[in-house]
């Protein structure tokens, strides 16, 4: 088939992944593409695995500081930390791997809100990035540069880094053409403009990415999906989780605290998200918006059916069905989806003025509506914050969904006290399990601990909880978030030595 580096400068620097990751070396800092699986490079890495093996053949070390959009796939987390190539790992992973060595200890990660991890590359506070790898669809004549299936920090990993390379991935739709509106307008303070998104249907940017040629010193060509992993059908805890959710909505709707339209949703990635998706299509919603991270199946479904008329994200998450649909219906889903960097999809000031709905699944929850997003028992990471922190603060209306156990039962998701905070009682505004919805709006502490309890815990511990809360009333320690400070983690204790709550 016909190449698509149609750049005659470019043409000249294509070359094999073998001879691109000459570029990289031991301790370098490199900026990849990828967002949820989609857009990551998919043979530089390979390549780096088997340098780094024969590196370590030599008895020489090989280990790079791996930034990204936020999870990318076995194929990069993966396999690079297989061969201990990972030293530091940033924003956001989800690798087995991964997770395992930053458990271990001996790989470090920055887990970090996925909208400020370009102005924290710009101030500096990262240090230097030296090589930026990123895929993209094609590049034409002029050097204009087709984005992938993931924007993510692209922008900021070309504009970052000394040196790019890239990967011309022939299996991404040539069309996606258009679909991308790459912002330049962004600047640090004290000279930032306000950016005028005042519907998740605006463009504000540019279909390209801008990279300046004499910084691409290789051009890799490529022919590999993206990680599109099929999802499994709603369970019967998901979609009661949902069911609790559309009754609510319905609900706000009737007390004309929401429109009909609903506002923008931000939905993350997985089982609940998916079930409160085709809730709303089943549920007869049309015309509603989704100003979100990542575009899954649900939303091709309701972009299709009229119940979504426009989804604005940074990247994809698509199952090999519904990336069949997306390039054999192109034409029609351009109009309707903008991808965006990540700075841009996730903004504060934007998730602030469009009022967000953000729905996003959490770890743990305590009965004063604190949520736990990332760890296990207090210390083990299981992903990250990802862009839960980013939508949930700033959002209208901030939902958070769990079953109410983990573990068969040996753990229950409302405990006494959360072990880690990532989203504070201010910022958790609706807590839902499969047992019931609490809406903490307006509520104290200590009235929220009830709702809490009545609504959300599972019955196996409810009078566990009651006792807990009215024993720490009792004590008279403190009535604003009564507490008894020896016993609040003292069910993360027995799951530690015992193996349940
Ligand atoms: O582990 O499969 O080994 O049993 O955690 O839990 O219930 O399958 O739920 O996949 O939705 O993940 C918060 C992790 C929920 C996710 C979290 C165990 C449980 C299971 C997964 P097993 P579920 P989910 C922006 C949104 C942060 C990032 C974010 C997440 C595994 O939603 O990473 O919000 N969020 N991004 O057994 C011990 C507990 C547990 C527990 C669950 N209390 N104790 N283990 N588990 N609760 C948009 C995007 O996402 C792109």
């Amino acid at each position: 088939s016909k190449s698509r580096v149609e750049c005659p400068i470019l043409r000249k620097k294509i070359m094999s992944a073998d001879e691109a990751v000459s570029f990289l070396q031991d301790r370098h800092t490199v900026g990849m593409s990828g967002f949820t699986g989609a857009g990551y490079p998919k043979s530089i890495p390979a390549a780096l695995v088997k340098k780094a093996k024969a590196l370590k053949e030599l008895g020489k070390e090989f280990r790079i500081n791996l930034w990204t959009g936020a999870s990318t796939a076995p194929e990069l987390d993966g396999v690079l930390a297989e061969v201990d190539g990972i030293n530091m790992r940033l924003p956001y992973q989800s690798d087995p791997v991964c997770r395992q060595q930053i458990n271990e200890g001996s790989m470090d990660y920055v887990d970090m809100h996925l909208s400020e991890v370009s102005q924290y590359a710009w101030s500096g506070f990262l240090g230097k990035l030296d090589v930026a790898v990123i895929e993209v669809a094609g590049i034409h004549a002029d050097g204009r540069i087709i984005p992938s299936s993931s924007v993510g920090n692209n922008k900021t990993w070309v504009e970052q880094a000394d040196l790019v390379i890239l990967e011309v991935n022939d299996q991404q739709s040539i069309k996606l053409e258009g679909m991308h509106d790459i912002y330049y307008g962004t600047a640090l303070p004290p000279h930032r403009k306000p950016i005028l998104i005042n519907t998740p249907a605006d463009r504000i940017g540019e279909q390209y990415l801008d990279i300046p040629l004499e910084k691409i010193v290789a051009v890799v060509e490529t022919s590999a999906p993206d990680r599109n992993s099929a999802f499994a059908l709603p369970d019967e805890i998901s979609t009661q989780i949902a069911d609790n959710i559309i009754d609510f909505f319905a609900h706000e709707i009737k007390q004309g605290r929401l429109p009909k339209e609903l506002l923008p949703l931000q939905s993350g990635v997985g089982n609940i998200p998916n079930a409160v998706l085709s809730g709303l299509e089943k549920g007869g919603y049309k015309n509603l918006t989704a100003y979100t991270e990542v575009i899954q199946d649900g939303m091709l479904h309701m972009l299709k059916s009229g119940t979504l008329s426009v989804a604005s994200a940074t990247a994809f998450s698509l199952s090999p069905t519904a990336l069949d649909d997306l390039n054999e219906n192109i034409d029609f889903y351009r109009e309707k989806i903008i991808l965006r960097q990540q700075d841009i999809s996730n903004h504060p000031e934007i998730v602030r003025r469009l009022g967000i709905i953000a729905m996003n699944g959490l770890i743990e929850a305590d009965i004063y509506g604190n949520v736990n997003s990332t760890h296990i028992m207090g210390s083990r990471i299981m992903n990250g914050i990802g862009g839960s922190g980013d939508f949930a603060r700033n959002g209208s209306l901030s939902i958070f969904m769990t079953p109410s156990t983990a573990k068969n039962g040996a753990i229950s998701a409302i405990v006494p006290m959360a072990s880690h905070v990532d989203h504070t009682e201010h910022d958790v505004k609706v807590i839902v399990t499969e047992q019931g919805l609490a809406d903490l709006r307006g509520l104290s502490p200590r009235q929220r601990a009830k709702v809490i309890i009545e609504k959300c815990a599972h019955p196996m511990y409810k009078d566990r909880l009651t006792d807990y809360y009215e024993r720490a009333c009792a004590s008279k320690r403190g009535m604003h978030t009564p507490h008894i400070l020896n016993e609040a983690l003292s069910w993360h204790e027995s799951y530690e030595t015992t193996g349940k709550m």
